[in-house]
């Protein structure tokens, strides 16, 4: 088999890659371990920037989304038993949209479908070979046969634990990493949201957010130790811990109801350098993850795929190699901006074990000076609403 390029993953940065290479006439082949259900089972992210928004409209999938997506002109922060509103799009002119991964995925893989696309699900033990020549190839396993496929460029778009990353050889990468201190204990229920914004909560019984999937489908995440776990927390403790957290307008708002869905995510700020290494290039959560407190990660994959993706057009259409040759230096410039502010978010509304009542303190005076001065809030609200790409 031979395509121009072979996409390992089918998360949103492959997808997104697929369709919009696809749009530019360059054909592409998708290899996923797992199967379509698995991946769209997959409950991550919620919110999307205008940004990706507007890829999504670029490859043609956008209209459920502005249909059915809710668009958020601020948020609100919470601490000291008071909601402070950040109103981003007076901030910015921009808002942000609330439309479930799941849903982003959906939309994409239905595109991929209908344009007659091929995407190889359950494809074992996939491995990129000789992406330092001109020739870089892959072979995969289905249903107990080998396959091989020949290709000019390789995208490892296979998230965090995925093979293109780990088959760059040994100090080829250099690796910037740090790991938090707590996880997030998320659950979703088929309740309506506390408020309609998100509100993140700084407490001293530890991080709270509050946000949605629909006006009548809520997602709540509450600070847990690393070592926690679900079976700890029955939905009647989740709620409990959930009102103790909150302001008290919106402990005495909140609906309850049973969960649909309840998991644990550790948090983690890492950066893989370069993103590119002789023919293949790593996209999305392959090359780094962001904690979610800043609601960047699904954003870097789109924006990723969009630099890749016109790198990729440069090089089809106009015979030049710039794009490709700047696209490491351009992804990281805008990673790097959204790991610092996911990083910022993560330390202003966590409780952290080792900082002690004066790191709390800190915590306060800086959001309580987020909130009052304009520039501190405009510089938020521009990071929240996404930096350009
Ligand atoms: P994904 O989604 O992990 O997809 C990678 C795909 O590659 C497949 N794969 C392989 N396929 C073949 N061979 C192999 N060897 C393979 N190894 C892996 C996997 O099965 C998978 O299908 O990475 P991608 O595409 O880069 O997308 C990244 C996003 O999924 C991620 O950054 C976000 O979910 C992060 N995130 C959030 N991002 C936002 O922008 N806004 C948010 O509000 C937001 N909230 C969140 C989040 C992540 C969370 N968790 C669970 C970490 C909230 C949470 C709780
Ligand atoms: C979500 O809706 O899951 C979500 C929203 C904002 C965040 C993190 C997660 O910062």
């Amino acid at each position: 088999m031979r395509t121009k390029v072979a996409i390992i993953g089918a998360g949103p940065a492959g997808l997104l890659l697929g369709q919009l290479l696809h749009t530019y006439g360059i054909d592409n082949i998708i290899l996923e371990r797992q199967t379509a259900e698995y991946v769209l089972g997959r409950i991550r992210a919620g919110l999307l920037e205008e940004g990706t928004v507007k890829l999504l409209d670029e490859v043609g999938v956008g209209g459920r989304a502005h249909h059915e997506g809710l668009v958020h002109n601020g948020i609100e922060l919470a601490f000291g038993g008071a909601r402070h509103r950040i109103d981003m799009k007076g901030l910015t002119g921009k808002t942000v949209m609330i439309y479930g991964q799941t849903e982003v995925t959906l939309d994409l893989m239905n595109a991929r479908k209908a344009a007659g696309l091929s995407t190889v699900y359950q494809a074992a033990d996939v491995r990129p070979y000789d992406f330092d020549t001109d020739r870089p190839r892959l072979t995969y396993v289905k249903d107990g046969i080998t396959h091989e496929i020949d290709c000019d460029f390789i995208a490892g778009c296979d998230g965090f634990h995925g093979i293109s990353r780990a088959s760059v050889k040994p100090g080829a990468i250099e690796e910037f990493e740090r790991v938090y201190p707590f996880g997030w204990l998320g659950i979703l229920s088929e309740t309506p949201p506390v408020s309609h914004e998100l509100i993140y909560n700084n407490h001293e019984r530890g991080f709270a957010l509050c946000t949605m999937r629909s006006t009548h489908r809520s997602r709540y995440y509450l600070q847990c130790s690393l070592d926690d776990h679900v079976d700890n927390w029955p939905d009647e403790r989740f709620w409990d811990e959930l009102k103790r957290r909150l302001d008290p307008k919106a402990a005495s708002d909140l609906i309850t109801g049973p969960s649909i869905e309840k998991s644990i995510a550790p948090l983690r700020s890492y950066v893989a350098e370069p993103m590119r290494f002789g023919r293949m290039f790593l996209a999305g959560d392959a090359a780094h993850i962001v904690p979610p407190t800043g609601a960047k990660g699904l954003n870097l994959a789109a924006s990723d795929a969009h630099y890749l993706a016109g790198a990729f057009r440069e090089y089809y259409d106009e015979q030049s190699s710039a794009g490709i040759d700047h696209y490491s230096t351009t992804a990281l410039s805008r990673a790097w901006k959204a790991v610092r502010f996911s990083w910022w978010m993560t330390s202003m509304l966590h409780k952290f074990p080792d900082t002690g009542t004066f790191g709390a303190r800190i915590q306060v005076a800086e959001l309580d000076y987020v909130c009052r001065s304009k520039a501190a809030m405009t510089s938020l609200a521009e990071n929240y609403t996404g930096l350009p790409f």
